[in-house]
């Protein structure tokens, strides 16, 4: 056979499997689930309300009534692709705690809501990001059991008023409420500032890749059957 009679035959039969597909991707996009989420939360300390598409385009509306933890949470929208809105008021006068640990709980939620039973997720998902001197390692398996460890040990106490430990205490209440293992490792970094947001970069790149749809998977990626 000619190269050129094989190269139109090929054609021809992409063609024929182009269209025997073409069904069962119909049938693909009506069936396919949302995969968004909305959350509200009221106590006597906090109040907070979150919407989450896991398929966005990182577009972010946070307003939190502590900034730091707003440029944090747009920077994880917008690097791993969520559509993200959280609006919280809390009790800021007693500190920022309440508002913090509160806002990783309904964020936590939010991810378990729109996973659904998680069939069909890549579940795990790890990056390295910098940040200038600043380098930090987030890994995660959304694994239905949760499991954080955060070695991301910061000197400095305060970035402007937000206290350094408090991400500490967001990051533990957001991976009990989404239900998923979470490590935090930081490499190297001075400035806190720096450390923080290459955490959340890290966190945002590493959840974009587990959250995403593995295309070859079929049901859920566990030998147990089971991701919740
Ligand atoms: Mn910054």
């Amino acid at each position: 056979m000619s190269n050129k009679l094989s190269s139109v035959r090929g054609h021809e039969l992409k063609r024929e499997r182009a269209a025997a597909a073409e069904p069962r991707a119909a049938a693909a996009a009506v069936a396919k689930p949302a995969r968004t989420a909305e959350i509200e939360r009221a106590t006597r300390e906090t109040k907070v309300a979150a919407r989450l598409a896991l398929d966005g385009l990182g577009r972010g509306e946070i307003s939190t009534g502590v900034p730091f933890l707003n440029h944090m949470l747009e920077s994880f929208s917008r690097h791993g692709f969520f559509d993200l809105s959280v609006h919280a008021t809390g009790d800021l006068e007693v500190d920022d705690h309440h508002t913090v640990e509160d806002v990783g709980l309904v964020l936590g939620r939010a991810f378990r809501e729109a996973l659904g039973d998680r069939s069909g997720i890549r579940r795990f998902g790890n990056a390295t990001v910098p940040l200038d001197e600043a380098l930090c390692t987030a890994v995660v398996d959304i694994s239905g059991r949760p499991c954080l460890v955060y070695q991301v040990p910061i000197k400095q106490e305060l970035i402007g008023t937000f206290q350094t430990e408090l991400v500490h205490d967001f990051m533990k209440a957001f991976c009990d409420e989404a239900g998923m293992n979470l490590h935090l490792v930081l490499h190297s970094g001075r400035n806190p500032h720096h450390i923080v947001e290459a955490a959340f970069k890290a966190l945002a790149r590493a959840m974009d890749q587990a959250t995403a749809v593995e295309p070859r998977l079929d049901g859920i990626l566990s030998t147990k059957g089971t991701l919740s």
